[in-house]
């Protein structure tokens, strides 16, 4: 059965009642797809995203890419904000971001920026975006605008083969456990100040949290991913902060292994798109005194299970 048929039959009847997705690249046609690291990531190249409308094989083939590679880059792709709105709605609805302001007219696409005298950076800590809504996004996309001459490199890390390198004793063990996870945390928290300070749109204070297994299966893929974050996880359902930091700990440590990484090197013109239900990223912030700006786009996602 070929991968479309097979996508909407999942549609149609539910994930968990068929086969994971395999993944055959011989069914592309016009991508050319390159991997830039063992575990994720992959670069596709001589695309030009602005004929997407006309050719929706191309989306096809773009699907098919992130579920296989978990975080995809396209380069030279210097879309306008509708252009880039555009190109996203092709794989899921976008949503907008509960702590900062659209840019103008564009509700559902944030900056994100660091200005040359500014030192922290958004979302400079490992996560998975806005994993404290109840259904959160499923994919975010970032095109770049603005980079310095070096360094602001986004790190990506691949959250089923994390699951996978765990022994089976503690598989079974996290198999039945729950996380809260909050959008308070103070090193989180503290990567939104900037932005919030010139950008906010009133949410600052609200605190949002929801509890989500810490072990989840992907809706299209089927396979295991861990779903907990040194951003935004607090403690497990039923524990205390303190009964849950040490286990917790070491998920944070193992889940960033550098074996489980990917590292992309930004041009004006690049994207990146990745997919929040098996991966984590962590934008480096290495590039004081430099201004980089992207926009930011989120796909809305499903309740994890
Ligand atoms: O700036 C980046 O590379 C990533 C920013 C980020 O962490 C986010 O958009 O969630």
């Amino acid at each position: 059965m070929n991968v479309t048929k097979r996508l909407s039959q999942r549609r149609r009847y539910g994930f968990s009642a068929l086969r994971p997705l395999v993944l055959r690249p011989s069914s592309r046609r016009h991508l050319c797809v390159q991997r830039i690291a063992g575990s994720l990531g992959a670069e596709i190249q001589d695309v030009d995203l602005n004929l997407l409308p006309e050719n929706p094989g191309i989306a096809q083939e773009i699907r098919e890419a992130i579920l296989e590679h978990q975080v995809i880059f396209f380069r030279n792709q210097n879309l306008k904000p509708a252009a880039f709105l555009s190109f996203a709605s092709h794989f899921g609805k976008p949503a907008e971001y509960p702590f900062v302001r659209g840019i103008d007219g564009f509700p559902e696409i944030i900056q994100v920026l660091k200005q040359e005298h500014e030192t922290v950076n958004f979302g400079g800590i490992w996560h998975s975006d806005t994993s404290y809504f109840a259904e959160p996004p499923m994919g975010t996309l970032l095109l770049a605008k603005e980079v310095p001459p070096f360094g602001g490199d986004t790190m990506f890390a691949n959250q089923y083969a994390a699951y996978e390198g765990l022994s089976e004793g503690l598989k079974r063990t996290l198999s039945s456990l729950n996380a809260v996870n909050t959008s308070a945390k103070a090193d989180a928290s503290k990567t939104r100040e900037d932005r919030i300070r010139d950008s906010g749109n009133g949410a600052a204070t609200t605190m949002l949290e929801a509890t989500h297994p810490v072990v989840r299966t992907h809706p299209e893929t089927g396979r295991k991913a861990l779903y907990v974050s040194v951003a935004h996880t607090a403690h497990f359902e039923g524990w205390t902060e303190g009964e849950s930091a040490p286990l917790l700990s070491f998920l944070f440590a193992h889940q960033i292994k550098p074996e489980f990484t990917c590292r992309f090197r930004w041009e004006v013109g690049s994207i990146a798109f990745w997919d929040n239900r098996c991966v984590q990223h962590y934008p480096v912030n290495d590039y004081h005194g430099y201004r980089r700006s992207m926009l930011r786009i989120t796909l809305a996602g499903d309740k994890p299970r």
